[in-house]
C-alpha cells in the first residue's frame, strides 16, 4: 500500500521531466493542432506569492487539459524583470539592481519547478537581458518610423522633494504619497506613443472580445478609451484675431450657453489672459498656482466646490450672436477636448453649480417634461413670439433654483429652427448647421491619452535615440542595437528628476552618426509596460538572434488561446499590448490584430478577508507553503477553493483535505492489480458511468474554467471506486482499474506528481501527462429515462420514452411530433393541452 509521501513523489517525477523534457512545445515535424496557454509573466521582486501559485496553476491545468487532448500545447514561462523596485532595493542597501533581479529570478524559478508547472523550459526570456531588450529597441524605433514615437512638452506631475516625475496615482490630495511634500506641474519634454491613433480600432474591435474576455475588462477599456460623440464649435472673441474651438456632445444646446469656461493651465487661458488688466492677471495667477497643486483625479471629481476667475474676455456665440464672458475654471481640463467649453448651466450639472457659485444666468432649452415620441407638440408663443413653458411642469425643475441641470432627453425650446426637435434630431440639425455657416463640424473626442515612456530612470531599456549638437534627433544605427546599459559603478541612482544615465559620461557620449560629430545618446529608459506589450511574440522564437520573433511562428502560434493573469492589468498592460500588436500587424509582421483571444482574471488569495500585505504582516509565502505541504496538495487544495474568478481565503482553504483525497487516490491505485489484463467494456456498470461520465463533462467543465467542480467530480469517482473496492466486486473488477486510470489522467491537471505515480503504480510507462483523453462510452451516459404516456381525449395513443428530466415544453413538443400520436389525430386539431412532465401528456381535440 501507499504511503503518501509527497515530497519523495516530487522530487522523484521531477527529476524525471528534467531528464526528459516532456513538456517541450512540438516543431514543425508535429502534426498535432497548436494551442498557446499563457499566464501573465512575474515580476521578480522577492520570492513568488499566493497570487502567482493560482495564476500558474491555473494556466498549468489548461495547458495539461489541452496536451491530453491532443494539442501541441505552447505553455512558456519568463520574467518580466526591469523596474522601479529593483532600483529601489538596489539605492537602499548600495547593490547593483542586476543582482537584485537575477537573484530573485533565480529563487522564483526554483519555486515554479517545484510547484510541478509544465512549461517549456527552454523558452525562458528575462526583459532586462540584452537578448530582449534590443527588440524593445527596435520597436521603439520601427514606431519612431511610422510617426507613432515621437516627443512633446506636456506638464506632468512634480515631486520637488524626491526630484522625480509621480504618476497621477501617486499624487494623494495634491500631495507626494512617498514624502507628504506639495506635488506641482512641471512641463517636461517626454517621449510618447501615439496610441490615441488607435483609440477607435481598440475600441471597435472590443466587440470581437465579448464573450471571451471578461465583461468588466471591456467595460474598463471602453471607459478608459472614452469616446465621445459631438461637435467642434468656433467662437470669436472680440478683440482677437483666432476663433477659439469648444468640444461639446451637445451642440443641440448652444442657444442655452450663457458662458464660456477655459482649463487655467491652458496656452489659451494664458493667451488670453495677456492684455487684461493687471488686476485680472495677478487674479489669474494666483489662482492657476492653486490649479497646478491639484491633481487631475480631484479636478475630475463632480461635486467639488467650484473655483475660478472671469478673464474679462468675451466669446461670440456663432448661433446666435450672443456675447458670452469667458472664466477660467479648473474643472475644465487643458488636455480634454479643446481645453474649453460652452457652458450650458441649464443642463450640464458642472457648468450650473458654477453658474450657481458665480452668479451666472441659466437658460433652459430643452423641455424635459415633454414626450420625446410621437408628434412635435405644438408650442405655444406669447405675445412676443418666445415659447410659453408648460409653467406647471418645467417651472418646477427650473435648474436655477433646484440646483439639479436637466440632463435628460425631450423638446427643444428658445432654441430658434431647432425648437420642437428632440435632443438627437436638434444635434444632427445644429451640426448641420453649423458646418453650412462654417462654424462647427462633427468631431470626436477620447479620454485616451498619448502612451508617456520615458523614465528618467535606470533601470529598464534605454531609448535609442541620439541627440546632436546642432539639435536634431536621430535613431541610434540599427546595427549599433543593442544599446545595453552601462554598469552601474559610479553612478548614483537616486532620483534627482534627470536619469541617472546622463552621469554616465563614457556611455552617454557618442557620435552623430550622419556627421561623426560628438553627440549624446537619449539618457531616459522605457516604460516597462514597453516591455510587456510583445513578450507573448518572443516566445515563439526567444533564441532568435536576427528578429523580433519570427513571423512564420507567429502566424502558426498566434494569437494566444488562453491567457491568465489579474484583474489589475485590465487597462495598462492589455491596452498596449493590443496596441502594438495592431501596429506590428500594421507594419506586416504579424496577421492578427488581437493578441490574447480568451482572457481569465482569477481572484486574489486574502487571508481573514483582508488582502495580503508585507506591511499589514499577512502574508501567506509560496515557497514556506510549499515545503510544508508539497506542490499537489497545494496545488488542489486552491483548485478546490473555489471558482477561478472567486477571491480565496486562505483560511478557509483546506490543505489537511487535499491530502487526504491525493492519499486516498493514491491508495485505488496501489490495490488495483497491475498485473491483470484491461478487459474494457465489463465491470461494475454503475462505476463505469462515474468514470464515463467524467470524460464526458470535464472538458466542458475544463473549457468554462470550472476547475473546482473537475475536483469535486474527481473525489466523487475517487469514493465510488473505493466502495467497488471495499464492498463490491473488489480490487480485480475491471471497471476499478478502468476508475483508477481514469482518475491519474485527470487527475494530472491538478496533483502531476501524484498522477504520474499512480499511473506507474497501474503499470503505465511515463509520462500521465502525455496520456490520451479517453472518449466515453455514449451507452453509459444515457440518462435516467422514464415513460411518459399521451392520450387524446383521455385514450392513451402513445408512449414516450424521455428524460426524468425533461421539461412540459420540451414533453409536448416530442409527443405532438410522435408518429403514433400524428396518426391518430388524423388531421383533427388540438384544442387543449395538459402536460405534466415527464409522466402524461393529454390532449384534447376540438
Ligand atoms: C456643452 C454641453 C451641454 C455639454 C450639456 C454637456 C452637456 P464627455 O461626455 O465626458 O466627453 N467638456 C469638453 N471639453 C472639456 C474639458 N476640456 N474639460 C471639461 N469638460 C469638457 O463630455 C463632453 C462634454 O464635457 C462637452 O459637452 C463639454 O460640455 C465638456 F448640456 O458642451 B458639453
Amino acid at each position: 500500500s501507499a504511503a503518501f509521501d509527497a515530497h519523495a513523489i516530487q522530487a522523484k517525477w521531477q527529476r524525471a521531466w528534467a531528464d526528459a523534457d516532456p513538456f517541450r512545445a512540438g516543431g514543425d515535424d508535429d502534426k498535432r493542432p497548436r494551442k498557446y496557454v499563457l499566464a501573465m509573466f512575474p515580476y521578480p521582486s522577492g520570492d513568488l506569492h499566493m497570487g502567482h501559485a493560482e495564476n500558474y496553476l491555473y494556466s498549468d491545468i489548461v495547458a495539461r487539459f489541452w496536451r491530453h487532448r491532443g494539442y501541441n500545447v505552447l505553455h512558456p514561462i519568463g520574467w518580466d524583470s526591469f523596474g522601479l523596485p529593483a532600483e529601489n532595493a538596489a539605492i537602499k542597501r548600495g547593490a547593483d539592481p542586476r543582482a537584485w533581479t537575477y537573484d530573485n529570478i533565480a529563487q522564483q524559478k526554483q519555486s515554479l519547478h517545484e510547484y510541478g508547472v509544465s512549461f517549456d523550459w527552454s523558452r525562458v526570456l528575462h526583459t532586462s537581458d540584452p537578448e530582449y531588450y534590443t527588440w524593445n529597441q527596435w520597436l521603439f524605433q520601427k514606431l519612431y518610423e511610422k510617426g507613432l514615437a515621437y516627443r512633446k512638452e506636456s506638464p506632468v506631475n512634480w515631486c520637488p522633494h524626491d526630484q522625480t516625475v509621480l504618476a497621477n496615482e501617486q499624487v494623494v490630495d495634491g500631495r507626494c504619497e512617498r514624502c507628504g511634500n506639495e506635488v506641482v506641474k512641471k512641463k517636461l519634454t517626454q517621449w510618447y506613443f501615439k496610441i490615441t491613433e488607435y483609440a477607435d480600432r481598440l475600441l471597435d474591435d472590443l466587440n470581437q472580445l465579448e464573450g471571451f474576455w471578461p465583461q468588466k475588462v471591456i467595460q474598463m477599456q471602453r471607459n478608459w478609451i472614452g469616446r465621445s460623440v459631438g461637435a467642434d464649435i468656433d467662437f470669436e472673441i472680440e478683440g482677437r484675431a483666432e476663433t477659439v474651438t469648444v468640444f461639446s456632445t451637445r451642440p443641440d444646446t448652444l442657444h442655452g450657453a450663457t458662458f464660456m469656461v477655459v482649463a487655467p493651465d491652458s496656452d489659451l487661458a494664458a493667451e488670453l489672459v495677456a492684455d487684461s488688466s493687471e488686476e485680472v492677471r495677478t487674479r489669474f495667477q494666483d489662482y492657476l498656482q492653486t490649479v497646478q497643486k491639484t491633481s487631475e483625479i480631484d479636478r475630475q471629481t463632480a461635486d467639488r466646490p467650484k473655483t475660478g476667475v472671469f478673464l474679462d474676455r468675451f466669446a461670440i456665440n456663432p448661433i446666435n450672436g450672443e456675447r458670452l464672458p469667458i472664466w477660467a475654471a479648473d474643472y475644465v481640463l487643458a488636455d480634454y477636448g479643446h481645453g474649453a467649453v460652452m457652458a450650458v448651466p441649464a443642463h450640464d450639472q458642472r457648468d450650473l453649480d458654477f453658474a450657481r457659485a458665480f452668479d451666472l444666468p441659466v437658460r433652459v432649452v430643452v423641455d424635459t417634461t415633454a414626450p420625446v415620441t410621437g408628434a412635435v407638440p405644438v408650442i405655444e408663443l406669447d405675445e412676443d413670439g418666445v415659447p410659453v413653458m408648460p409653467a406647471s411642469e418645467l417651472d418646477d425643475l427650473d435648474p436655477a433654483r433646484t440646483g439639479v441641470a436637466l440632463t435628460g432627453d425631450g423638446r427643444m425650446i428658445n432654441s430658434g429652427a431647432l425648437d420642437g426637435l428632440s435632443k438627437r434630431n436638434a444635434i444632427a440639425r445644429a451640426i448641420e448647421q453649423l458646418t453650412a455657416s462654417g462654424t462647427g463640424r462633427a468631431a470626436k473626442t477620447y479620454r485616451l491619452r498619448d502612451w508617456l515612456i520615458s523614465r528618467q530612470r535606470f533601470w529598464g531599456t534605454p531609448i535609442p535615440m541620439i541627440h546632436t549638437e546642432d539639435g536634431r534627433i536621430v535613431p541610434v544605427p540599427a546595427d549599433e542595437l543593442p544599446v545595453r546599459l552601462p554598469s552601474v559603478e559610479g553612478l548614483d541612482l537616486t532620483p534627482k528628476g534627470a536619469s541617472p544615465l546622463g552621469a554616465a559620461t563614457d556611455w552617454v557620449t557618442t557620435t552623430d552618426p550622419e556627421t561623426g560629430e560628438p553627440a549624446r545618446r537619449d539618457p531616459d529608459t522605457m516604460d516597462t509596460f514597453v516591455d510587456s506589450s510583445w513578450y507573448f511574440l518572443r516566445f515563439l522564437s526567444p533564441n532568435d538572434a536576427g528578429q523580433p520573433f519570427a513571423p512564420a511562428e507567429a502566424d502558426k502560434w498566434g494569437p494566444v488561446d488562453f491567457y491568465i493573469g489579474g484583474v489589475e492589468h485590465a487597462i495598462l498592460h492589455l491596452l498596449y499590448a493590443r496596441f502594438i500588436t495592431k501596429a506590428l500587424f500594421d507594419m506586416g509582421q504579424v496577421e492578427f490584430t488581437e493578441p490574447f483571444s480568451s482572457l481569465i482574471n482569477q481572484g486574489m488569495v486574502i487571508l481573514d478577508g483582508a488582502k495580503m500585505s508585507k506591511s499589514k504582516g499577512n502574508l501567506v509565502l509560496f515557497q514556506e507553503e510549499l515545503e510544508q505541504h508539497g506542490a499537489d496538495v497545494l496545488r488542489v487544495a486552491l483548485a478546490f477553493a473555489g471558482p477561478v474568478e472567486d477571491d480565496k481565503d486562505w483560511a478557509d482553504v483546506s490543505t489537511t483535505g487535499a491530502a487526504k483525497f491525493l492519499a486516498r487516490a493514491l491508495r485505488v491505485a496501489a490495490d488495483v492489480d497491475s498485473e491483470t489484463d484491461v478487459v474494457w467494456a465489463e465491470g461494475d456498470t454503475a462505476l463505469r458511468r462515474v468514470t464515463h461520465r467524467m470524460w464526458a463533462d470535464v472538458p466542458g467543465l475544463v473549457e468554462q474554467t470550472k476547475f473546482n467542480v473537475v475536483v469535486a467530480r474527481l473525489m466523487e469517482l475517487v469514493n465510488a471506486t473505493r466502495k467497488v473496492i471495499d464492498t463490491g466486486a473488489g480490487a480485480s473488477d475491471p471497471a476499478v482499474r478502468e476508475a483508477a486510470e481514469a482518475i491519474a489522467v485527470v487527475l494530472d491537471l491538478f496533483a502531476p506528481h501524484t498522477a504520474e505515480e499512480m499511473w506507474a503504480m497501474l503499470g503505465h510507462r511515463p509520462f500521465v501527462g502525455l496520456a490520451v483523453w479517453r472518449q466515453p462510452d455514449p451507452t453509459l451516459l444515457v440518462e435516467e429515462s422514464v415513460t411518459a404516456v399521451v392520450q387524446i381525449d383521455g385514450k392513451v395513443r402513445g408512449t414516450l420514452s424521455v428524460s426524468a428530466k425533461i421539461s412540459s415544453d420540451e414533453l409536448e413538443a416530442l409527443a405532438r411530433a410522435d408518429e403514433k400520436v400524428t396518426r391518430a389525430l388524423n388531421g383533427r386539431a388540438i384544442a387543449r393541452a395538459v402536460v405534466r412532465a415527464p409522466k402524461v401528456v393529454s390532449f384534447t381535440t376540438a
